[in-house]
């Protein structure tokens, strides 16, 4: 009688093993489709496709937003605007002005692309210029990230396509 019982554990174990197995082999199936899904396939507006957060036409018009005091409107010239060439930035505040000029820092979302800030200077009106240059990221991914920091006042984030 112990003996059958003993017999009984170990069935019903490699029975448990067996299907565990099958759970698993099912499990593994799946994340393969996932992963297939994920990777293999470009998904339009999924998370991580950067030209989802796309805010601003820089190619074609300048881009405004709302800081609690002042509008900040960004434009970059020559257009169509290129990587790898000298870039105009220009940033027009139009409520209250800042203590120290704004500055642009030059970035990508979701990369570390090292630091690339734009100082700008006054030159009255509201208006503050500097020039800089976009690179060319080695990813070939084109969509950038202007965030303008304005003392005191907050930072604005404009992204936008770059042409290569
Ligand atoms: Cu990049």
């Amino acid at each position: 009688m112990l003996t059958s019982g003993v017999k009984k554990v170990i069935h019903q174990g490699r029975m448990a093993f067996l299907q565990g197995g099958g759970v698993s082999r099912m499990l593994f199936i799946g994340m393969f489709l996932l992963f297939m899904v994920t990777h293999g396939v470009p998904v339009q507006g999924a998370e991580g496709d950067p030209s989802a957060l796309v805010n601003c036409d820089i190619q074609h018009t300048s881009c405004t937003q709302e800081l609690s005091d002042t509008q900040v409107i960004l434009d970059i010239s020559p257009k169509p605007v290129k990587a790898m060439s000298d870039l105009k930035f220009r940033i027009i505040l139009t409520g209250k002005q800042p203590v120290a000029p704004p500055y642009i820092d030059l970035g990508m979302p979701g990369m570390k692309m090292g630091p690339n800030r734009v100082p700008l200077k006054s030159v009255g009106n509201g208006v503050h210029e500097g020039t800089g240059i976009i690179v060319r990221c080695p990813s070939g991914k084109k969509v950038w990230k202007a965030m303008v920091t304005v003392p005191n006042m907050g930072t604005a984030e404009f992204i936008f396509d770059v042409i290569y």
